[in-house]
């Protein structure tokens, strides 16, 4: 499958990856946007937010634990961060595979541009 973090999964393409497990896998962002820029994603292939299915709520769950679990591991939970999931075109997403961006070690601004 031509998918660019597919082939992170496979360690076809090298990554920073910080954590792993059966489930999920979480690396570096190339294009970091804050101090800590992390990608968390599933390890199954699923192309956009829109491609969910009722049975993928505990792995979306997962997703968000292992976010939160990071987030207190790289001591920002307290002071806060972003978490941040972006759907299609409108969305700014740019890889088809989805991940949660976690963002950490600066103060983030809202609305979103
Ligand atoms: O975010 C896609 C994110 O993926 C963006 O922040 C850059 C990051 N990216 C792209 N290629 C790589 C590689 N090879 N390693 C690590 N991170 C990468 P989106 O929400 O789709 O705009």
């Amino acid at each position: 499958m031509d998918c660019l973090f597919c082939k992170i999964i496979n360690r076809e393409i090298p990554a920073e990856i910080v954590f792993e497990d059966d489930q999920v896998l979480a690396f570096e962002d190339i294009n970091p946007q804050a101090p800590t820029h992390l990608l968390v994603i599933p390890k199954r292939h699923i192309a956009t937010l829109n491609d969910l299915g009722e049975g993928d709520d505990a792995l979306v769950g997962r997703l968000t634990g292992t976010a939160a679990r990071l987030a207190r591991e790289r001591g920002f939970a307290e002071e806060g961060y972003r978490v941040v999931m972006n759907c299609n075109d409108h969305g700014g997403q740019t890889v088809y595979h989805i991940h949660m961006h976690l963002m950490g070690g600066r103060r983030f601004t809202w609305p979103a541009g």
